[in-house]
């Protein structure tokens, strides 16, 4: 095992570790924490105030949230808010960088990428989005060019989005199996998770549901008061139920009594945390064939893949639902999506980092 390294963690600048704002990249940060520190790795995380985490070395930094990138166009300028926790944060990890041996950057940020060279130590970019902005791919690519091997991501999919030259470091992802409940006896109802937001594309499972008149859950934050407000309005006669956002123990405890969980992303999903949550319960997938989702689900086996943004191929998978061996999902989860292969795969990324820095 790789000597116990000392890590500073600095979170995206959206929302607070615990809001839902950051969506799964939170997830990702959360199970990191677990599974490095479970190899015997120290961690720190500079995060904006008001950040929550069990059992994980908090820094909380003031500041201006950063607006989200998803919701800007290719064209859009790097931004830079008065007071912006983003800026905060990295003034801060600039001042203390000599007790690390690595910093991991989660920010899906123009500042932290255009920094690196500035920085005495090395700096790790886990890129937790597909390409968005012509400003963000520029930055990207110069880490890439200086520093190259420092740019990590969860699938093939997602860096298939942003410029062919560019090396990457593929990690997928990962759930804490034990908090996740196998059930085998479920609802005759439906669920969906995410980020209420346009790319995730909700109104299409509203309209499955609709047709199906099978019980849809709903969960996650919410994002985007009008995208919800005309989804309810569009399909007044769809059985939804939405439930808020909620903690990892109440999410589970909800979807696990569910046939299935509905995947509908408008983009390119870079991973999609919400599909291995779901096999961690035995829930198999129905989602559309793209982005991350298309490489978790196995056709057939774990789920079923349909057409992306036909909304009559969901309402097809929603009725083979029952084919599908709940217990295969939970095994699946297990063998692919471990905890414990994640902190490996991390390790060894960062352990490479180090050395070529030197
Ligand atoms: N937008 N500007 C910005 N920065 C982020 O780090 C960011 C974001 N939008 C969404 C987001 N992160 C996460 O929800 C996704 O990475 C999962």
């Amino acid at each position: 095992m790789a000597r116990c390294l000392r890590l500073l963690f600095v979170s995206t600048p959206v929302g607070p570790l615990g809001s839902g704002l950051g969506g799964g990249v939170e997830l990702t940060v959360v199970n990191l924490v677990t599974a490095l520190a479970q190899r015997g790795h120290q961690i720190e995380i500079a995060a904006p105030e008001n950040s929550e985490m069990i059992g994980a070395n908090l820094i909380q930094i003031p500041g201006t949230l950063q607006p989200t990138a998803h919701t800007q166009g290719r064209d859009t300028p790097a931004i830079m808010v008065e007071n912006a926790v983003l800026s905060n944060q990295w003034a801060y990890a600039r001042q203390v960088q000599h007790s690390y041996d690595l910093i991991v950057n989660f920010a899906y940020d123009w500042l932290p990428f255009y920094l690196t060279p500035f920085f005495d130590i090395p700096i790790a970019h886990f890129v937790s989005m597909g390409s968005l902005s012509r400003v963000m791919d520029r930055a990207v690519s110069r880490v890439n060019d200086k520093f190259p091997g420092t740019l990590g991501a969860y699938t093939q999919t997602q860096v298939d989005t942003f410029p062919a030259r560019l090396t990457w470091q593929l990690l997928s992802s990962a759930v804490d199996l034990t908090r996740y409940n196998y059930c085998d006896t479920p609802e005759a109802a439906l669920v969906w998770l995410g980020r209420i937001s346009p790319e995730k594309g909700l109104e299409d499972a509203v309209a499955a549901a609709q047709e199906t008149q099978i019980p849809l859950k709903i969960l996650g934050k919410l994002e985007n008061q009008d995208y919800w407000e005309t989804i309810q309005r569009t399909y007044p006669n769809a059985p939804i139920d939405y439930l808020g956002f909620v903690n990892t123990q109440q999410l589970q405890a909800i979807v696990r009594r569910c046939q299935g969980l509905l995947m509908t992303p408008r983009w390119v999903e870079a991973f999609g945390n919400v599909a291995i949550e779901a096999l961690a319960c035995g829930v198999p997938v129905v989602a559309y064939r793209r982005g991350g989702p298309a490489e978790i689900i196995d056709h057939g086996q774990t789920g079923w893949l349909v057409e992306p943004d036909h909304v009559a191929g969901l309402v097809e998978g929603i009725q083979k639902l029952d084919s599908i061996d709940r217990h295969h999902c939970r095994q699946q989860a297990e063998s692919k999506y471990s905890l414990s292969a994640l902190g490996i795969r991390f390790e060894q990324w960062f352990d490479t980092i180090i050395r070529q820095h030197q």
